[in-house]
């Protein structure tokens, strides 16, 4: 295992909070390690711990990273979920897909008023011959499936940063791009907690029995345009998962990734022989390529993690300021800071 800077040991056994708040920088594990489950950003802490829970008792990867990222659609305080921010017309509308190392998946995107996105999409996997529903069709199908139709209502936070956004309702799409606090250089940073202040979270895991899967859940971009839908939900784009070659989730402006197609680019990477955290970083590079010689990367952000068949993960990202959560042990959840290309 290199390490280059590692601060702290976080632990289930000390809370919440202690773990939350442990960061080492620039670590890849290149140590194989099964099972082990990572997830994007400081939200991840939470989920993987519920998804920590089944691979422990040598459960499937597939159920622990559904249930891991539920954790975070069930958050009030966070922006995945109904708690989230809206699109600019008020409305949450969410994202989600999930898959399986063996290649089956699934997905959901421009879903509302349904708490679990990422059940959703599973049921999309198991229950139909398709790989993605959406809109209104997505909402009948999940109904239909026994899941409760929600209020639609904004969260208080939500509410909030809706309104300040309302009064100039400047529209620029950008995401995750971080002031000096670690905070998103837009209206969120009047988040009451702003710990939990992203739009995603992307969860890939391996299993004992040595099964990959991965999960990505999300609402998207704040006051986006009404229908907009980025990478998380897009097979390839947001998520990619072979048992063969490794797993890869992204966050960030899903508009590049989806240009890219940056977890299949990852993944395959990977199937040439990269380690995960090259693999990502060359992934980000193909993004940042697109922008030689312009200023425009400056408001580009994307972050990858990976994982593969052996346990062996990394991530890498565009701008400094993404991180993301790693736990392969009872007494061991880290929140790691990624490389970047940029400070
Ligand atoms: C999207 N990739 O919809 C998502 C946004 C994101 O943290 O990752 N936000 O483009």
């Amino acid at each position: 295992m290199h390490r280059r800077k590692l601060l702290k040991l976080g632990s289930f056994g000390l809370g919440a909070l202690a773990t939350h708040k442990l960061f080492a920088t620039g670590f890849s594990g290149h140590a194989e390690r099964k099972p082990i489950v990572l997830s994007t950003w400081d939200a991840g802490i939470e989920a993987n711990k519920a998804a920590w829970k089944i691979l422990r008792e040598n459960g499937h990867a597939l159920d622990a990273v559904e249930q891991g990222v539920m954790v975070t659609e069930s958050s009030q305080n966070c922006c995945v979920g109904l708690g989230a921010n809206p699109d600019r017309d008020g409305y949450v509308t969410l994202d989600a897909s999930i898959m399986n190392g063996n290649g089956d998946c699934g997905a959901v995107a421009f879903l509302e008023r349904i708490k679990h996105p990422i059940s959703v999409a599973r049921r999309v996997m198991e229950k139909t011959p398709h790989v993605f529903l959406v809109g209104s069709g997505a909402q009948q199908f999940a109904v239909e499936e026994g899941f409760p139709l929600e209020k639609q209502v904004l969260s208080s936070d939500a509410q909030k940063t809706y309104d300040e956004w309302l009064k100039e309702h400047h529209y620029k799409p950008q995401v995750n791009i971080e002031n000096s606090k670690g905070q998103q250089a837009f209206a969120p940073s009047k988040l009451s907690n702003n710990q939990w202040n992203h739009d995603t979270i992307g969860m890939i895991a391996l299993d004992g029995h040595g099964n990959l899967g991965g999960s990505c859940t999300t609402s998207g971009m704040a006051f986006k345009m009404r229908g907009r839908v980025g990478d998380s939900p897009i097979i390839g784009a947001g998520l990619f998962v072979d048992n063969e070659a490794g797993a890869a989730v992204s966050t960030g402006l899903g508009e590049e990734v989806i240009r890219t197609c940056g977890t299949h680019l990852v993944v395959e990477f990977m199937r040439q022989g990269l380690s995960p955290r090259d693999a990502c970083k060359n992934a980000v590079s193909r993004i940042i390529d697109r922008y030689k010689n312009t200023d425009k990367i400056k408001d580009i952000q994307v972050g990858f993690i990976a994982l593969s068949p052996k346990g062996e993960y990394g991530g890498f990202c565009i701008h400094s300021g993404f991180n993301y959560a790693v736990c392969y042990a009872d007494t061991y959840n880290q929140l790691i800071n990624s490389e970047f290309i940029y400070k």
